[in-house]
């Protein structure tokens, strides 16, 4: 079997070579710690999501959460690192818990309720160490889950029969880094009171300037696309 590092290698070796092509190739892993070439600046992204996120560079799946989407309390932090060249157009998939598409959890329990978002992330620049990039109300995204559409049918006994929700597909081409995206809203920044964020966040050091966000409903939006474009210091 090829050791990582030249499998990495050989990965980015394929990538610069054709670059106006994507692979679906993963670039990194959560334990990767393969050094950059001389052209390529290697950075480290660390990420808290309730409850989920995958993470693309361009086109280019870099990583997806270690903890499926299926979990219903899938509280983590992620640590990896990537290769790219400035500007970094990344686009997040982020997703909270939804047992269906009536929006809830513990359906049938007696918590049955709407469960809530939350994400924060920063890129640091791995040699350096200095942060290139945070979460915050620059960040554009767009909802394309939203369930329930009134929040009154939280406690129904029937909730599929009440709970409506509307959904769309991802838009085509939303990760080219040429997509316009001033249709899609402004990342709303919360507090870590309106988050209540749990297992992983506190194992990361969040520089002064990262901040919780999410869509303008926590509770209700449910799968967000979310894109920031990083340009050179
Ligand atoms: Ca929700
Ligand atoms: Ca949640």
């Amino acid at each position: 079997m090829m050791p990582i590092r030249a499998a990495l290698t050989a990965i980015f070796a394929l990538i610069a070579g054709c670059s106006s092509s994507t692979t679906d190739a993963p670039v990194s892993t959560a334990s990767s710690t393969a050094s950059s070439t001389a052209a390529r600046g290697e950075f480290t992204v660390e990420v808290w999501a309730d409850n989920w996120f995958a993470m693309y560079l361009g086109d280019t799946l870099v990583l997806e959460d270690s903890v499926p989407i299926t979990t219903e309390r899938s509280f983590n932090s992620e640590t990896f690192s990537f290769d790219g060249s400035y500007p970094l157009h990344l686009n997040f998939v982020i997703k909270d818990y939804k047992q269906n598409d009536t929006g809830l959890e513990y359906i049938g329990q007696p918590k049955q309720q709407m469960g809530d978002g939350g994400f924060i992330a920063q890129v640091t620049n791995t040699k350096t160490g200095s942060v290139v990039a945070v979460t915050d109300r620059s960040w554009r995204c767009l909802v394309i889950h939203e369930a329930p559409l009134d929040k009154s049918c939280e406690k129904d006994p029937n909730p599929s029969e009440t709970c409506e929700f509307s959904s769309s597909e991802e838009p085509p081409g939303w990760t080219s880094a040429d997509f316009d995206t001033s249709e899609w809203s402004r990342a709303t920044e919360y507090s870590e009171d309106e988050v209540r964020p749990k297992d992983g966040y506190d194992q990361i050091t969040w520089d002064d300037s990262a901040r919780l966000i999410w869509t303008s409903d926590l509770e209700t939006h449910n799968t967000l696309l979310c894109k920031v474009t990083i340009e050179a210091p």
